[in-house]
Protein backbone atom coordinates (compact mmCIF):
# COMPACT_ATOMS: atom_id res chain seq x y z
CA UNK A 1 0.00 0.00 0.00
CA UNK A 2 1.57 3.40 -1.20
CA UNK A 3 1.89 6.52 0.81
CA UNK A 4 -0.76 8.39 -0.82
CA UNK A 5 -3.32 5.60 -0.45
CA UNK A 6 -2.85 6.07 3.30
CA UNK A 7 -3.29 9.90 3.56
CA UNK A 8 -6.40 9.13 2.01
CA UNK A 9 -7.62 6.18 4.73
CA UNK A 10 -6.69 8.62 7.62
CA UNK A 11 -8.50 11.60 5.84
CA UNK A 12 -11.60 9.53 5.35
CA UNK A 13 -11.32 7.69 9.42
CA UNK A 14 -11.11 11.57 10.69
CA UNK A 15 -14.23 12.67 8.70
CA UNK A 16 -16.24 9.67 10.20
CA UNK A 17 -14.99 11.02 13.44
CA UNK A 18 -16.01 14.14 12.37
CA UNK A 19 -20.12 12.86 12.22
CA UNK A 20 -19.72 12.49 8.38
CA UNK A 21 -21.40 9.48 6.78
CA UNK A 22 -19.66 9.53 3.50
CA UNK A 23 -15.61 10.42 2.40
CA UNK A 24 -14.67 10.76 -1.03
CA UNK A 25 -11.75 11.49 -3.44
CA UNK A 26 -11.80 13.32 -6.83
CA UNK A 27 -8.88 15.10 -9.20
CA UNK A 28 -9.86 19.15 -9.65
CA UNK A 29 -10.29 19.64 -13.05
CA UNK A 30 -13.17 19.83 -15.44
CA UNK A 31 -15.46 16.67 -16.56
CA UNK A 32 -18.25 16.91 -19.17
CA UNK A 33 -20.71 16.56 -16.12
CA UNK A 34 -19.26 20.37 -15.11
CA UNK A 35 -19.32 21.74 -18.20
CA UNK A 36 -22.63 20.69 -18.92
CA UNK A 37 -23.48 23.85 -16.36
CA UNK A 38 -23.11 26.31 -19.42
CA UNK A 39 -25.56 24.20 -21.44
CA UNK A 40 -27.83 24.17 -18.77
CA UNK A 41 -27.12 28.29 -18.26
CA UNK A 42 -27.59 28.97 -22.22
CA UNK A 43 -31.35 27.33 -22.21
CA UNK A 44 -32.51 29.39 -19.40
CA UNK A 45 -32.64 26.69 -16.85
CA UNK A 46 -31.55 28.71 -13.75
CA UNK A 47 -34.10 31.09 -14.08
CA UNK A 48 -32.70 34.33 -11.92
CA UNK A 49 -30.09 32.14 -9.62
CA UNK A 50 -27.84 34.74 -11.45
CA UNK A 51 -25.48 34.18 -8.60
CA UNK A 52 -24.34 30.47 -11.06
CA UNK A 53 -24.34 32.48 -14.30
CA UNK A 54 -22.04 35.09 -12.80
CA UNK A 55 -19.52 31.92 -11.89
CA UNK A 56 -19.80 29.63 -14.55
CA UNK A 57 -16.48 28.85 -15.66
CA UNK A 58 -15.36 28.28 -11.63
CA UNK A 59 -18.00 26.06 -11.74
CA UNK A 60 -16.58 24.19 -14.25
CA UNK A 61 -13.19 24.11 -13.22
CA UNK A 62 -12.47 24.36 -9.47
CA UNK A 63 -8.65 25.52 -10.45
CA UNK A 64 -10.16 29.02 -11.29
CA UNK A 65 -11.14 29.00 -7.55
CA UNK A 66 -7.64 28.01 -6.40
CA UNK A 67 -5.56 27.51 -8.82
CA UNK A 68 -3.42 24.99 -6.79
CA UNK A 69 -5.98 22.64 -6.31
CA UNK A 70 -5.67 19.23 -7.57
CA UNK A 71 -7.98 17.43 -5.80
CA UNK A 72 -11.25 17.47 -4.50
CA UNK A 73 -12.54 16.02 -0.82
CA UNK A 74 -16.24 15.52 -1.28
CA UNK A 75 -18.84 14.96 1.57
CA UNK A 76 -21.56 13.30 2.82
CA UNK A 77 -24.17 13.98 5.51
CA UNK A 78 -27.47 11.91 5.74
CA UNK A 79 -30.47 14.48 6.52
CA UNK A 80 -32.95 12.57 9.08
CA UNK A 81 -35.84 10.91 8.31
CA UNK A 82 -39.40 12.50 8.63
CA UNK A 83 -41.21 11.18 12.03
CA UNK A 84 -44.18 9.28 11.54
CA UNK A 85 -46.80 11.17 12.85
CA UNK A 86 -46.29 15.08 12.30
CA UNK A 87 -47.83 17.00 15.39
CA UNK A 88 -48.92 20.78 14.17
CA UNK A 89 -47.37 23.91 15.40
CA UNK A 90 -47.65 24.35 19.14
CA UNK A 91 -49.00 20.76 19.45
CA UNK A 92 -47.41 18.25 21.19
CA UNK A 93 -50.33 14.91 21.37
CA UNK A 94 -52.48 15.75 18.35
CA UNK A 95 -51.29 15.45 14.65
CA UNK A 96 -52.93 18.55 12.66
CA UNK A 97 -54.67 16.02 10.15
CA UNK A 98 -56.76 14.97 12.85
CA UNK A 99 -57.55 18.28 13.42
CA UNK A 100 -58.70 19.28 9.83
CA UNK A 101 -56.50 21.60 9.80
CA UNK A 102 -55.05 22.28 6.51
CA UNK A 103 -51.07 22.37 6.78
CA UNK A 104 -48.10 23.31 4.74
CA UNK A 105 -45.41 20.78 3.68
CA UNK A 106 -41.99 21.83 4.50
CA UNK A 107 -39.32 19.59 2.62
CA UNK A 108 -37.03 17.12 4.57
CA UNK A 109 -33.91 18.82 4.73
CA UNK A 110 -35.37 22.06 5.78
CA UNK A 111 -36.78 23.21 8.99
CA UNK A 112 -33.82 21.97 11.15
CA UNK A 113 -30.44 23.90 11.84
CA UNK A 114 -29.57 25.40 8.65
CA UNK A 115 -27.45 22.54 7.20
CA UNK A 116 -25.31 24.79 5.66
CA UNK A 117 -23.68 25.85 9.16
CA UNK A 118 -24.09 22.15 10.81
CA UNK A 119 -22.38 20.41 7.34
CA UNK A 120 -19.80 23.36 6.42
CA UNK A 121 -18.29 23.56 10.06
CA UNK A 122 -17.40 19.60 9.74
CA UNK A 123 -16.19 20.43 6.98
CA UNK A 124 -14.01 23.14 7.97
CA UNK A 125 -12.89 20.85 11.26
CA UNK A 126 -11.98 18.29 8.64
CA UNK A 127 -9.97 21.10 6.13
CA UNK A 128 -8.15 22.13 9.72
CA UNK A 129 -6.71 18.56 10.44
CA UNK A 130 -5.71 18.24 6.46
CA UNK A 131 -2.24 19.86 7.70
CA UNK A 132 -1.29 17.02 10.85
CA UNK A 133 -2.76 14.13 8.72
CA UNK A 134 -0.69 15.15 5.14
CA UNK A 135 2.74 16.67 7.41
CA UNK A 136 2.60 19.17 5.04
CA UNK A 137 1.16 22.87 4.75
CA UNK A 138 -2.25 22.56 2.56
CA UNK A 139 -3.34 25.02 0.76
CA UNK A 140 -7.16 24.69 0.89
CA UNK A 141 -11.39 26.07 0.70
CA UNK A 142 -14.35 24.27 2.16
CA UNK A 143 -17.66 24.93 0.96
CA UNK A 144 -21.13 23.58 1.25
CA UNK A 145 -23.43 24.91 -0.96
CA UNK A 146 -21.11 28.62 -0.40
CA UNK A 147 -19.59 29.43 -3.57
CA UNK A 148 -19.32 27.98 -7.35
CA UNK A 149 -18.58 24.47 -7.31
CA UNK A 150 -20.44 22.13 -8.58
CA UNK A 151 -21.02 19.51 -5.62
CA UNK A 152 -23.34 16.83 -7.40
CA UNK A 153 -20.52 16.42 -10.09
CA UNK A 154 -17.63 16.55 -7.74
CA UNK A 155 -19.19 13.79 -5.37
CA UNK A 156 -20.48 11.77 -8.74
CA UNK A 157 -16.36 11.67 -9.63
CA UNK A 158 -15.34 10.82 -5.89
CA UNK A 159 -17.39 7.80 -6.09
CA UNK A 160 -19.71 8.83 -3.77
CA UNK A 161 -22.80 8.06 -5.82
CA UNK A 162 -24.45 8.80 -8.90
CA UNK A 163 -26.19 11.41 -10.77
CA UNK A 164 -29.74 10.39 -11.19
CA UNK A 165 -32.11 10.85 -13.62
CA UNK A 166 -34.29 13.19 -10.74
CA UNK A 167 -30.65 15.29 -11.34
CA UNK A 168 -30.15 13.84 -7.13
CA UNK A 169 -26.58 11.95 -6.77
CA UNK A 170 -27.82 8.47 -4.73
CA UNK A 171 -25.84 6.94 -2.38
CA UNK A 172 -26.10 3.42 -3.22
CA UNK A 173 -26.25 2.85 0.20
CA UNK A 174 -28.01 6.29 2.23
CA UNK A 175 -30.07 7.28 -0.76
CA UNK A 176 -30.36 10.80 -2.07
CA UNK A 177 -31.26 12.34 1.08
CA UNK A 178 -27.42 13.27 1.69
CA UNK A 179 -26.42 17.01 1.89
CA UNK A 180 -22.94 17.78 0.07
CA UNK A 181 -20.14 19.68 0.80
CA UNK A 182 -16.33 20.12 -1.21
CA UNK A 183 -12.56 20.65 -0.12
CA UNK A 184 -10.44 22.12 -2.32
CA UNK A 185 -7.01 21.01 -1.67
CA UNK A 186 -3.81 21.17 -3.29
CA UNK A 187 -3.10 17.58 -1.70
CA UNK A 188 -2.69 14.77 -4.34
CA UNK A 189 -5.38 11.96 -3.44
CA UNK A 190 -6.63 9.39 -5.29
CA UNK A 191 -9.65 9.15 -7.23
CA UNK A 192 -12.43 6.88 -5.74
CA UNK A 193 -14.08 4.12 -8.26
CA UNK A 194 -16.97 5.95 -9.66
CA UNK A 195 -20.77 4.03 -8.96
CA UNK A 196 -22.46 3.15 -12.32
CA UNK A 197 -25.82 4.79 -13.05
CA UNK A 198 -28.41 1.89 -11.58
CA UNK A 199 -31.85 4.44 -12.58
CA UNK A 200 -32.56 1.44 -15.43
CA UNK A 201 -35.82 1.21 -17.07
CA UNK A 202 -37.26 3.34 -14.00
CA UNK A 203 -38.68 6.97 -14.62
CA UNK A 204 -41.05 7.44 -11.19
CA UNK A 205 -39.23 10.34 -10.45
CA UNK A 206 -39.78 12.08 -14.08
CA UNK A 207 -43.70 10.88 -13.88
CA UNK A 208 -44.32 12.33 -10.36
CA UNK A 209 -42.88 15.87 -10.93
CA UNK A 210 -46.29 17.51 -10.46
CA UNK A 211 -44.72 20.70 -12.09
CA UNK A 212 -42.80 18.98 -15.15
CA UNK A 213 -39.72 20.27 -14.38
CA UNK A 214 -37.88 17.78 -16.13
CA UNK A 215 -36.72 18.77 -19.31
CA UNK A 216 -35.54 15.48 -20.06
CA UNK A 217 -33.95 12.66 -18.01
CA UNK A 218 -31.28 13.90 -15.88
CA UNK A 219 -31.62 17.59 -16.71
CA UNK A 220 -34.06 20.18 -14.59
CA UNK A 221 -35.66 23.14 -15.37
CA UNK A 222 -35.36 25.01 -12.17
CA UNK A 223 -37.91 27.50 -13.33
CA UNK A 224 -39.96 24.85 -13.20
CA UNK A 225 -39.62 23.23 -9.66
CA UNK A 226 -41.47 23.86 -7.08
CA UNK A 227 -38.29 24.21 -4.72
CA UNK A 228 -36.96 27.30 -7.19
CA UNK A 229 -40.51 28.69 -7.05
CA UNK A 230 -41.00 28.24 -3.34
CA UNK A 231 -37.36 28.87 -2.50
CA UNK A 232 -35.32 30.80 -5.03
CA UNK A 233 -37.93 33.22 -6.85
CA UNK A 234 -38.47 36.49 -5.23
CA UNK A 235 -41.39 37.31 -7.13
CA UNK A 236 -45.07 35.88 -8.43
CA UNK A 237 -45.30 32.32 -8.87
CA UNK A 238 -46.30 31.46 -12.51
CA UNK A 239 -50.55 30.99 -12.13
CA UNK A 240 -50.32 27.98 -14.28
CA UNK A 241 -48.11 25.94 -11.77
CA UNK A 242 -50.12 27.53 -8.74
CA UNK A 243 -52.51 24.55 -8.47
CA UNK A 244 -49.52 21.83 -8.81
CA UNK A 245 -47.41 23.40 -5.51
CA UNK A 246 -50.75 21.77 -3.64
CA UNK A 247 -49.75 22.47 0.02
CA UNK A 248 -45.92 22.86 -0.79
CA UNK A 249 -44.62 25.73 1.35
CA UNK A 250 -41.00 24.97 0.97
CA UNK A 251 -39.17 22.97 -1.33
CA UNK A 252 -40.53 20.01 -2.61
CA UNK A 253 -39.33 16.26 -2.40
CA UNK A 254 -41.50 14.02 -4.63
CA UNK A 255 -39.01 13.14 -7.19
CA UNK A 256 -36.90 11.54 -3.89
CA UNK A 257 -39.90 10.26 -2.57
CA UNK A 258 -40.91 8.07 -4.98
CA UNK A 259 -37.26 6.67 -5.77
CA UNK A 260 -36.72 3.14 -5.03
CA UNK A 261 -33.25 3.70 -3.81
CA UNK A 262 -34.85 6.34 -0.99
CA UNK A 263 -37.54 3.66 0.07
CA UNK A 264 -35.33 1.46 1.65
CA UNK A 265 -32.34 3.29 2.62
CA UNK A 266 -30.29 3.69 5.06
CA UNK A 267 -31.29 0.28 5.91
CA UNK A 268 -30.85 0.98 9.73
CA UNK A 269 -31.22 3.92 11.68
CA UNK A 270 -27.55 6.01 11.57
CA UNK A 271 -25.27 5.96 14.01
CA UNK A 272 -25.17 9.93 15.16
CA UNK A 273 -22.47 10.07 17.99
CA UNK A 274 -22.09 14.03 17.57
CA UNK A 275 -26.07 14.79 17.24
CA UNK A 276 -25.61 16.47 14.01
CA UNK A 277 -28.36 14.60 12.71
CA UNK A 278 -30.69 15.52 16.12
CA UNK A 279 -29.94 19.25 15.02
CA UNK A 280 -30.42 19.09 11.55
CA UNK A 281 -33.64 17.22 12.34
CA UNK A 282 -37.30 19.54 11.53
CA UNK A 283 -38.52 21.23 14.48
CA UNK A 284 -41.74 20.73 15.91
CA UNK A 285 -43.41 23.65 14.54
CA UNK A 286 -42.50 22.77 10.93
CA UNK A 287 -43.36 19.10 10.64
CA UNK A 288 -47.12 20.44 9.91
CA UNK A 289 -47.42 23.97 10.72
CA UNK A 290 -50.99 25.12 10.11
CA UNK A 291 -51.04 27.70 7.34
CA UNK A 292 -53.20 30.13 9.73
CA UNK A 293 -49.98 29.75 11.73
CA UNK A 294 -47.04 30.84 8.92
CA UNK A 295 -50.05 33.53 7.66
CA UNK A 296 -49.91 34.92 11.47
CA UNK A 297 -46.06 35.50 11.45
CA UNK A 298 -45.33 39.14 11.55
CA UNK A 299 -41.58 40.03 10.80
CA UNK A 300 -40.22 39.23 14.15
CA UNK A 301 -42.64 36.43 14.41
CA UNK A 302 -41.01 34.87 11.42
CA UNK A 303 -37.70 35.58 12.35
CA UNK A 304 -38.39 33.43 16.05
CA UNK A 305 -39.99 31.22 14.48
CA UNK A 306 -37.01 30.40 11.52
CA UNK A 307 -34.00 31.22 13.53
CA UNK A 308 -30.28 28.93 12.34
CA UNK A 309 -33.14 27.55 9.56
CA UNK A 310 -32.87 27.58 6.31
CA UNK A 311 -36.27 28.39 5.96
CA UNK A 312 -35.00 32.39 5.97
CA UNK A 313 -34.22 32.06 2.78
CA UNK A 314 -36.98 33.11 0.59
CA UNK A 315 -37.84 35.88 3.48
CA UNK A 316 -41.26 36.82 5.60
CA UNK A 317 -42.73 37.58 1.80
CA UNK A 318 -41.63 34.84 0.03
CA UNK A 319 -42.66 32.12 2.59
CA UNK A 320 -46.34 33.57 3.36
CA UNK A 321 -46.77 34.20 -0.42
CA UNK A 322 -46.35 29.85 -0.40
CA UNK A 323 -48.51 29.86 2.21
CA UNK A 324 -50.85 31.63 0.59
CA UNK A 325 -50.96 29.43 -2.56
CA UNK A 326 -51.23 26.80 -0.42
CA UNK A 327 -54.18 28.23 1.34
CA UNK A 328 -55.64 28.44 -2.12
CA UNK A 329 -55.37 24.90 -2.85
CA UNK A 330 -56.37 23.79 0.17
CA UNK A 331 -59.76 24.09 -0.15
CA UNK A 332 -60.39 25.19 3.40
CA UNK A 333 -63.33 27.79 3.38
CA UNK A 334 -62.24 28.58 7.34
CA UNK A 335 -59.02 29.95 5.56
CA UNK A 336 -60.81 32.78 4.39
CA UNK A 337 -60.16 35.45 7.16
CA UNK A 338 -56.44 34.93 7.44
CA UNK A 339 -56.70 35.38 3.58
CA UNK A 340 -58.61 38.56 3.30
CA UNK A 341 -56.39 40.15 5.64
CA UNK A 342 -53.60 40.05 2.96
CA UNK A 343 -55.98 41.45 -0.36
CA UNK A 344 -54.95 44.82 0.25
CA UNK A 345 -51.51 43.97 1.90
CA UNK A 346 -48.99 46.85 0.41
CA UNK A 347 -46.44 44.33 -0.87
CA UNK A 348 -47.88 43.53 -4.23
CA UNK A 349 -46.85 40.18 -4.45
CA UNK A 350 -48.80 39.33 -1.44
CA UNK A 351 -51.63 41.13 -2.39
CA UNK A 352 -51.94 39.53 -5.70
CA UNK A 353 -51.52 36.00 -4.37
CA UNK A 354 -53.93 36.74 -1.42
CA UNK A 355 -56.28 37.48 -4.64
CA UNK A 356 -55.87 34.31 -6.48
CA UNK A 357 -56.10 32.80 -3.31
CA UNK A 358 -59.11 34.34 -1.84
CA UNK A 359 -61.19 33.55 -5.23
CA UNK A 360 -60.55 29.71 -5.15
CA UNK A 361 -61.86 29.57 -1.21
CA UNK A 362 -64.85 31.72 -2.27
CA UNK A 363 -65.47 29.27 -5.06
CA UNK A 364 -65.22 26.21 -2.80
CA UNK A 365 -67.76 28.24 0.42
CA UNK A 366 -70.41 28.36 -2.72
CA UNK A 367 -70.12 24.93 -2.72
CA UNK A 368 -70.48 24.09 0.62
CA UNK A 369 -67.69 21.30 0.37
CA UNK A 370 -65.70 19.96 3.31
CA UNK A 371 -62.12 19.56 1.98
CA UNK A 372 -61.49 17.10 4.54
CA UNK A 373 -64.00 15.17 3.68
CA UNK A 374 -63.74 15.36 -0.31
CA UNK A 375 -59.92 14.05 0.49
CA UNK A 376 -60.71 10.89 2.77
CA UNK A 377 -63.47 9.99 0.47
C1 LIG B 1 -29.14 25.60 -8.08
C2 LIG B 1 -29.48 24.46 -7.17
C3 LIG B 1 -30.80 24.03 -7.14
C4 LIG B 1 -31.81 24.48 -8.18
C5 LIG B 1 -31.58 23.69 -9.48
C6 LIG B 1 -31.35 22.18 -9.24
C7 LIG B 1 -30.78 21.44 -10.44
N1 LIG B 1 -31.16 20.18 -10.57
O1 LIG B 1 -30.02 21.97 -11.18
C8 LIG B 1 -33.16 24.19 -7.45
C9 LIG B 1 -33.57 25.40 -6.63
C10 LIG B 1 -34.31 23.76 -8.32
C11 LIG B 1 -32.69 23.09 -6.49
C12 LIG B 1 -33.55 22.13 -5.97
C13 LIG B 1 -33.14 21.15 -5.08
N2 LIG B 1 -31.93 21.04 -4.51
CO1 LIG B 1 -30.39 22.14 -4.99
N3 LIG B 1 -28.78 22.98 -5.44
C14 LIG B 1 -28.49 23.86 -6.34
C15 LIG B 1 -26.99 24.18 -6.33
C16 LIG B 1 -26.76 25.48 -5.58
C17 LIG B 1 -26.34 24.24 -7.72
C18 LIG B 1 -26.78 23.11 -8.65
C19 LIG B 1 -26.39 23.37 -10.08
O2 LIG B 1 -25.29 23.82 -10.33
N4 LIG B 1 -27.31 23.10 -11.00
C20 LIG B 1 -27.02 23.21 -12.39
C21 LIG B 1 -26.93 21.79 -12.99
C22 LIG B 1 -26.49 21.89 -14.43
O3 LIG B 1 -25.94 21.06 -12.28
P1 LIG B 1 -26.24 19.82 -11.28
O4 LIG B 1 -27.60 19.87 -10.69
O5 LIG B 1 -25.15 19.88 -10.27
O6 LIG B 1 -26.12 18.46 -12.11
C23 LIG B 1 -26.37 18.42 -13.49
C24 LIG B 1 -25.28 17.77 -14.28
O7 LIG B 1 -24.59 16.85 -13.53
C25 LIG B 1 -26.00 17.17 -15.49
N5 LIG B 1 -26.04 15.75 -15.78
C26 LIG B 1 -25.82 14.71 -14.98
N6 LIG B 1 -26.00 13.59 -15.62
C27 LIG B 1 -26.36 13.88 -16.90
C28 LIG B 1 -26.64 13.07 -17.95
C29 LIG B 1 -27.04 13.65 -19.15
C30 LIG B 1 -27.37 12.76 -20.29
C31 LIG B 1 -27.10 15.08 -19.27
C32 LIG B 1 -27.51 15.72 -20.54
C33 LIG B 1 -26.79 15.89 -18.16
C34 LIG B 1 -26.41 15.27 -17.00
O8 LIG B 1 -27.38 17.44 -15.26
C35 LIG B 1 -27.56 17.58 -13.88
C36 LIG B 1 -28.91 18.21 -13.68
O9 LIG B 1 -29.21 19.21 -14.60
C37 LIG B 1 -26.43 22.93 -5.55
C38 LIG B 1 -25.20 23.19 -4.66
C39 LIG B 1 -23.95 23.27 -5.50
N7 LIG B 1 -23.16 24.30 -5.26
O10 LIG B 1 -23.71 22.44 -6.35
C40 LIG B 1 -27.64 22.49 -4.68
C41 LIG B 1 -27.86 20.99 -4.51
C42 LIG B 1 -27.69 20.34 -5.86
N8 LIG B 1 -29.27 20.91 -4.12
C43 LIG B 1 -29.54 20.00 -3.26
C44 LIG B 1 -30.84 19.68 -2.81
C45 LIG B 1 -30.94 18.83 -1.55
C46 LIG B 1 -31.98 20.13 -3.50
C47 LIG B 1 -33.44 19.68 -3.29
C48 LIG B 1 -33.60 18.20 -2.94
C49 LIG B 1 -34.05 20.56 -2.16
C50 LIG B 1 -35.54 20.32 -1.91
N9 LIG B 1 -35.90 19.27 -1.19
O11 LIG B 1 -36.36 21.10 -2.33
C51 LIG B 1 -34.07 20.04 -4.65
C52 LIG B 1 -33.97 18.86 -5.65
C53 LIG B 1 -34.58 19.16 -6.97
C54 LIG B 1 -33.93 18.30 -8.07
N10 LIG B 1 -34.62 17.27 -8.51
O12 LIG B 1 -32.80 18.60 -8.46
C55 LIG B 1 -28.29 19.22 -2.88
C56 LIG B 1 -28.32 17.88 -3.63
C57 LIG B 1 -27.91 16.68 -2.81
C58 LIG B 1 -27.98 15.42 -3.65
N11 LIG B 1 -27.86 14.30 -2.95
O13 LIG B 1 -28.14 15.43 -4.84
C59 LIG B 1 -27.14 20.22 -3.34
C60 LIG B 1 -25.86 19.54 -3.81
C61 LIG B 1 -26.84 21.12 -2.13
C62 LIG B 1 -25.95 20.43 -1.08
N12 LIG B 1 -24.83 21.05 -0.72
O14 LIG B 1 -26.24 19.37 -0.59
N13 LIG B 1 -31.35 23.15 -6.27
S1 LIG C 1 -38.45 18.72 -6.43
FE1 LIG C 1 -40.66 18.49 -6.90
S2 LIG C 1 -41.08 20.05 -8.45
FE2 LIG C 1 -38.84 19.83 -8.33
S3 LIG C 1 -38.34 18.34 -9.91
FE3 LIG C 1 -38.65 17.16 -8.03
S4 LIG C 1 -40.83 16.58 -8.06
FE4 LIG C 1 -40.57 18.21 -9.56
S1 LIG D 1 -37.05 7.27 -9.30
FE1 LIG D 1 -36.12 5.77 -10.70
S2 LIG D 1 -35.37 7.01 -12.44
FE2 LIG D 1 -35.79 8.42 -10.76
S3 LIG D 1 -33.84 8.67 -9.71
FE3 LIG D 1 -34.91 6.99 -8.66
S4 LIG D 1 -34.21 5.10 -9.69
FE4 LIG D 1 -33.65 6.84 -11.01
Amino acid sequence: MGEAERLEERIRRVGRALGLDAVGFAGAGPTPRTEFVREWWARGYGGEMHYIGRRLEERVDPRRILPEAVSLIVVGLACPPEPESRPAAGETVAPAVAQRRATGAVARYAGGDDYHDVLLDRVRALEEALPGLAAQPVRSRSYVDTGPVSERAAAERAGLGWIAKNSCLIHPELGSHLMLGVILCDLELEEDASVADRCGTCRACLDVCPTDAFAEPYVLDARRCISYTTIESRGSIPESMRTAHAEHIFGCDLCQAVCPWNRSRPRSPLPDPLGLRERLAKREEWLAPTLEWILDLDEAGFRSATRRTALRRPGRVGLLRNALVAAGNSSDARLLECVRRFVEDADPILSEHARWALARLEAVERCGADPFEARNA
